[in-house]
């Protein structure tokens, strides 16, 4: 596999049930491909902030017996210019054609994490800066959320909601909830993304005007009402998101769309899921997230399994 920064990647390639196979297994016996990356490295560059990207995917190659180095842009390395064509007189010190060149010399395998601006729509939703940095680093290369994906975040969800779910094929609700910042549609894309290829029933609710781009909400069930969206639901998903027309603006902070307990008295006994980090009381009440019903720590537990699967497959085709 030479990159990984979609759904798509995997089922044009191992397929979608072979990787939750190979993940469940990582997950049975995390050090049984110790040796698989011996001598390799990975390298991941951070535009934006992490915890668990970070350490989850540090933690993955180091299973697999592989070296990681890791920069972030701006603060352990330069500032990093991504537009083509600027004189660079600004606050900008390298292009990213050059960090990314340099970088592929060095690893064998690298990540990079670039959120949307939310700033120009065509831009953004381009993948204009990942596709830039896969096309001059020259190896593999693994979204570590881009600006219209989070794809190592929603194979994490999906082997979650595989080991969680007591129904065969559970009804999985993503429903939008308050935040006071303008945040990215990456996980939300994402999640709609893989879950329409799963074996899942999936509602998508949000308040009028937070429509997802209709690339990823096509021929998907969504509806302005949460109570009825929550209604027998197993999994609720919770995620704030910024417009998307007018692009990234915050429209509504309405705290009725706060995941509570008499929200998910509405469900059929539904686990809770977040990809973290999350702004308690405004996206879940402590009530929620601390209930036994929220599954938060082993969906985060598994973004180990999730880059570690995919690590093992990029691994396996330099060999
Ligand atoms: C980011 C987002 O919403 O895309 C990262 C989530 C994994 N969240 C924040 O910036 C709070
Ligand atoms: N869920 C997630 O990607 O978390 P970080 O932003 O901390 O990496």
């Amino acid at each position: 596999m030479k990159r990984f920064t979609s759904v798509h990647d995997l089922l044009n390639g191992y397929g979608l049930s072979q990787a939750i196979t190979d993940a469940l297994a990582y997950a049975e016996s995390p050090w049984k491909d110790e040796c698989l990356g011996k001598r390799k490295t990975v390298g991941l560059l951070f535009m934006n902030p992490s915890l668990r990207t970070r350490m989850s995917t540090q933690k993955a190659a180091s299973l697999l017996g592989a070296e990681t180095i890791v920069l972030n842009a701006g603060s352990d390395s330069w500032t990093l210019e991504t537009r083509d064509g600027v004189i660079m007189n600004g606050s900008t010190t390298e292009h990213i054609k050059e960090a990314a060149a340099v970088m592929g010399a060095y690893c064998d395998i690298l990540g990079l994490r670039t959120f949307a601006g939310l700033t120009d729509r065509t831009y953004d939703y381009q993948e204009t800066v990942l596709e830039k940095f896969i096309q001059h680093s020259g190896v593999p290369v693994i979204s570590l959320e881009s600006a219209t994906r989070h794809p190592l975040q929603s194979f994490a969800d999906l082997v979650t909601i595989e080991q969680h779910k007591t129904t065969q094929r559970p009804k999985v609700v993503l429903s939008w909830a308050p935040h006071p910042k303008a945040l990215p549609q990456a996980v939300a894309n994402s999640f709609t993304e893989w879950m329409k290829h799963a074996d899942v029933e999936l509602v998508v609710t949000h308040p009028e005007g937070y429509d997802l781009d209709p690339s990823f909400v096509e021929g998907v069930h969504v509806t302005n009402d949460q109570d009825a969206a929550l209604k027998g639901a197993h999994f609720v998903y919770a995620k704030n998101w910024s417009a998307v027309e007018p692009y990234g603006q915050i429209l509504s902070q309405d705290t009725s769309w706060t995941v509570s307990t008499k929200k998910m008295a509405l469900t059929d006994n539904a686990k809770f899921m977040h990809c973290l980090p999350v702004r308690r009381n405004m996206i879940v009440t402590d009530e929620v997230i601390d209930s036994t019903n929220s599954i938060v720590i082993p969906q985060a537990a598994n973004r180990v399994v999730s880059a570690q699967t995919v690590l093992a497959y990029m691994l396996k085709g330099l060999a």
